[in-house]
């Protein structure tokens, strides 16, 4: 069996997860609950970055990044579903996807924040996290219609829902309001029994 450790909450690892359902992988990985963001936590011996996913391989060898892992777990049955196309061809589809993480790496520093005792939270922080979210779902909205967004399932597609159902729990965010055609496409995909089966409670 393969380790994956992850949180949760985590949007990163929520892709990851999507990835184990959508390829049909849940008997060959293991699920295990990092105790992240602790001081001395035990979870720093396994993975010395303390974040998640983190995927301990059947040969030993452990790594990190959503996308790396997500791409591995891909390849596992020698048909990947997920690659780019190769050539030219793949630069639109991975700036779309670079897309996709951006608006993640937003909103995982957005909610870190928010999860600090109130006194601790940064004002600055909190605005400039919370504007750079309104101009990127902006340009979300606009680019919703492309076709790597609605086409046949892949990482970006992925990975733009997880951060969207992340910024489901920054209440702040309202990502829904003057954003119709993001909201439609999201509801839609939210469908998807990988995404359904890897959310985190609420808060
Ligand atoms: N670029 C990494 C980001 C992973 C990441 O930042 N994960 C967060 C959880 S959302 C984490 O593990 N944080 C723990 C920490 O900061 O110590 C990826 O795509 O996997």
């Amino acid at each position: 069996m393969m380790k994956l450790y992850i949180t949760p909450g985590s949007p990163y690892a929520r892709t990851v997860r999507m990835v184990i359902l959508e390829k049909n992988l849940a008997n060959r990985v293991e699920i295990i609950l990092a105790p992240t963001r602790q001081k001395d936590s035990p979870y720093y011996k396994i993975n010395p970055s303390g974040r998640v996913p983190y995927l301990v391989r059947d040969d030993g060898v452990a790594m990190e990044e959503s996308g790396l892992i997500a791409a591995y777990l891909d390849h596992l049955d020698g048909k990947p579903q997920f690659d780019w196309p190769a050539g030219s061809a793949g630069w639109e589809p991975r700036r779309i996807d670079a897309l996709a993480h951006s608006l993640i790496d937003g909103f995982a520093v957005w909610s870190r924040e928010l999860a600090r005792a109130e006194n601790e939270r940064s004002p600055t922080t909190l605005a400039h996290e919370a504007a750079r979210a309104a101009r990127m779902l902006d340009l979300w909205e606009n680019t919703i219609d492309h076709p790597v967004m609605q086409g046949p399932l892949n990482l970006a597609q992925m990975t733009l829902s997880c951060a969207l159902g992340h910024a489901e729990r920054i209440p702040a965010c309202a990502w829904r309001n003057g954003r119709p055609k993001l909201a439609a496409w999201f509801d839609a995909f939210a469908r998807r029994p990988s995404f359904a089966a890897t959310a985190a409670a609420p808060r």
